[in-house]
């Protein structure tokens, strides 16, 4: 089975939990982050780190990558599409002022997994229709402390936005447990999370998520 095969079967099974590192919310590495989300049954990392320089970002996305690889985690890395390949990641996260998701395709191959920000219905869309993506993220679906300039888009707009969607989509921005009844009935693959769990004892935070999901699931 391919890499994709493998992520297309992974994501009928869903709503899964997409864990995002923030070693300035943990106070803890990146590496120490995944250790303690992986302990907590996390099926899903991204690194995203905006301020390492190269050089100490793939020091700790190899460890990172090498852990998620030993408990069958999927492993993505945020905006670096090098590093990705570097440390063999799954995938690669890439927003709207990164590369263009048809240049890191042609980078990554067919085989590695791209994920994509949206933050407007268009974006959405083009995401959908024309863009060589693996997975959609849409938000801040609410308000968020971590993007505090983004303007939030709701439940409504991501119900509207969901009729749409052809490609397994993450709801992030804002996202509490308590908010998870109104996320999962939108029919959304995934809900990525930051500061909810990288504030909080991170493989007990995991776990809540992950106990939370199963119940919500249809
Ligand atoms: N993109 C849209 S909102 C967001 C990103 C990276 C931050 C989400 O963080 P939090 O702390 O879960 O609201
Ligand atoms: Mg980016």
């Amino acid at each position: 089975m391919t890499r994709r095969e493998r992520w297309q079967a992974w994501v009928r099974q869903g709503p899964h939990l997409y864990v995002i590192t923030d070693a300035g919310y943990a106070g803890k590495s990146h590496v120490e982050i995944v250790r303690e989300a992986l302990a907590g049954g996390a099926e899903l990392i991204q690194m995203r780190d905006k301020t390492l320089p190269d050089r100490a970002f793939y020091e700790q996305a190899r460890e990172c990558a090498r852990l998620c690889r030993e408990a069958g985690a999927w492993f993505f890395v945020n905006d670096r599409v090098h590093v990705a390949l570097a440390v063999e990641a799954d995938g690669v996260h890439v927003g709207q002022d990164d590369l263009p998701p048809d240049v890191v395709r042609r980078l990554v191959g067919d085989d590695r997994l791209i994920g994509r920000s949206t933050h407007s219905p268009d974006e959405f869309r083009r995401a959908h229709r024309v863009e060589p993506v693996d997975y959609v993220a849409f938000g801040p679906v609410f308000a968020t402390q971590t993007k505090p300039q983004a303007v939030p888009l709701g439940v409504p707009l991501l119900r509207d936005m969901m009729k749409e969607a052809v490609r397994p989509v993450v709801a992030i921005g804002g996202i509490t447990l308590d908010r998870l009844p109104a996320l999962v009935p939108t029919g959304v693959t995934m809900v990525a999370v930051v500061s909810d769990i990288m504030t909080g004892r991170i493989a007990d935070r995991v776990a809540a998520y992950r106990a939370a999901l199963r119940s919500l699931a249809s």
